[in-house]
């Protein structure tokens, strides 16, 4: 039950689909025996990174913390998900350098800024276009998306299902599981 340990990096707008595509992708990966661990928001920002806002300094620290934890994750031996927006393609370039050659896979979750807006999971668009949030990734505050990321997913137009098979596709054909 030997497999590789990387990093599965998940970056995009708010409601781009990170989230959502890779709770599937952990389900579909651990019915085929591989032990992941998954980071986002909820485990990080209210946790170890309670004390960074969104300043582009913070955004910064925030992603600089987690790709150290995702180091240490793929140093245990797991596959590592995580789903952040990671605005900044420098910060996300980091942490590719700080893992070994080809244990980063940068997923770029594609979403027009509209197909966001309309979704809304979480209301903060609405809260935005109220002026109640400064500094919204993609209104007020820049999102640099990657130049050569590993995959690209379309979600305006891709299902959840398919975004899923076109990862673990990529992973099984790159002789990662
Ligand atoms: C962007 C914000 C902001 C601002 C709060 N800009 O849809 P969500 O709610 O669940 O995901 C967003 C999350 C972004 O946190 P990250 O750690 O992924 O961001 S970064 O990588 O830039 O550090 C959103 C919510 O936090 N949120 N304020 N101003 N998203």
């Amino acid at each position: 039950n030997h497999h590789n340990s990387f990093v599965v990096w998940f970056t995009g707008l708010s409601g781009s689909g990170k989230s959502t595509i890779s709770v599937e992708v952990e389900k579909e990966l651990h019915n085929m025996g591989v032990r992941t661990y998954r980071l986002d928001g909820d485990n990080i920002r209210h946790g170890l990174n309670k004390d960074l806002g969104f300043s582009p300094e913070n955004r910064k620290e925030n992603i600089r913390r987690i790709g150290e934890i995702s180091k240490l994750m793929v140093e245990a031996g797991l596959v590592t998900l995580c789903a952040f927006i990671s605005p900044y393609r420098e910060d996300r370039d980091e942490i590719r350098k700080l893992l070994n050659a080809g244990e980063f896979i940068e997923v770029f979750v594609d979403a027009s800024i509209g197909t966001c807006e309309l979704r809304d999971p979480k209301g903060l668009y609405k809260k935005v276009r109220d002026g109640e949030i400064k500094g919204f990734t993609g209104i007020d505050s820049p999102y640099e998306a990657p130049v050569a990321p590993e995959i690209t997913l379309d979600t305006d137009i891709q299902s959840i299902e398919e975004s899923v098979q076109t990862i673990v596709s990529y992973l099984k054909t790159k002789g990662y599981l």
